[in-house]
C-alpha cells in the first residue's frame, strides 16, 4: 500500500445543509488527512469541464445546474490506497444502493443530490487536484 492523494467535493446539497463538518469528521474518524481545502462557487464553466465525461449523459445539464446551485468545499485528501477507500466511504452514487456506514447513505438526498465526489482512478485524481489546487496550496 502507498499513501495516495484523492480529490473530493463536498457538494452543494452538503453545503446548503451544513454538513460541511459532519463529514469531514467522517473522512478523518476513517483515517483521511484533509491536506487541501476551500469553499469556491463553481462557475458554469468550471462544473461543465469537470464534469465533461458526462456530456452525452441525460442528465449532464441538470448535473451542471445543480453544481453551481450553491457553493461546494474542494478538497484533496490522503490516506493509503485513498482513491478506493474514498470510493468505499462515499458508497454508491445512488443512496438508496449505497451500504450503511457510508457518506451517501447517511446523507444524501437523491442520486444527483449525492453529498459528495471522489475521483475513480489515481490517474483522474492527479487531474482534478490539479484543476482545483496550486502546490503550494496542499500542505501534507
Ligand atoms: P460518481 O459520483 O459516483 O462517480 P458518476 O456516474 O460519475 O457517479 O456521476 C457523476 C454525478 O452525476 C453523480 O455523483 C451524481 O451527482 C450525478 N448523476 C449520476 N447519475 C445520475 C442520474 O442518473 N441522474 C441524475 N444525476 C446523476
Ligand atoms: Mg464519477
Amino acid at each position: 500500500m502507498t499513501v495516495q492523494r484523492t480529490f473530493s467535493i463536498l457538494k452543494p446539497d452538503a453545503t446548503e445543509r451544513n454538513l460541511t463538518g459532519a463529514i469531514n469528521a467522517m473522512f478523518e474518524s476513517n483515517g483521511f488527512r484533509i491536506v487541501a481545502q476551500k469553499r469556491v462557487q463553481l462557475s458554469r464553466h468550471q462544473a461543465e469541464q469537470f464534469y465533461i465525461v458526462h456530456k452525452e449523459r441525460p442528465f449532464y445539464g441538470e448535473l451542471v445546474d445543480y453544481m453551481i446551485s450553491g457553493p461546494v468545499v474542494v478538497q484533496v485528501l490522503e490516506k493509503e490506497n485513498a482513491v478506493q477507500a474514498n470510493r468505499d466511504l462515499m458508497g454508491a452514487t445512488n443512496p438508496a444502493n449505497a451500504a450503511e456506514g457510508t457518506i451517501r447513505k447517511t446523507f444524501a438526498e437523491s442520486i444527483e443530490r449525492n453529498s459528495v465526489h471522489g475521483s475513480d482512478s489515481v490517474e483522474n485524481a492527479a487531474i482534478e487536484i490539479a484543476y482545483f489546487f496550486s502546490g503550494s496550496e496542499i500542505v501534507g
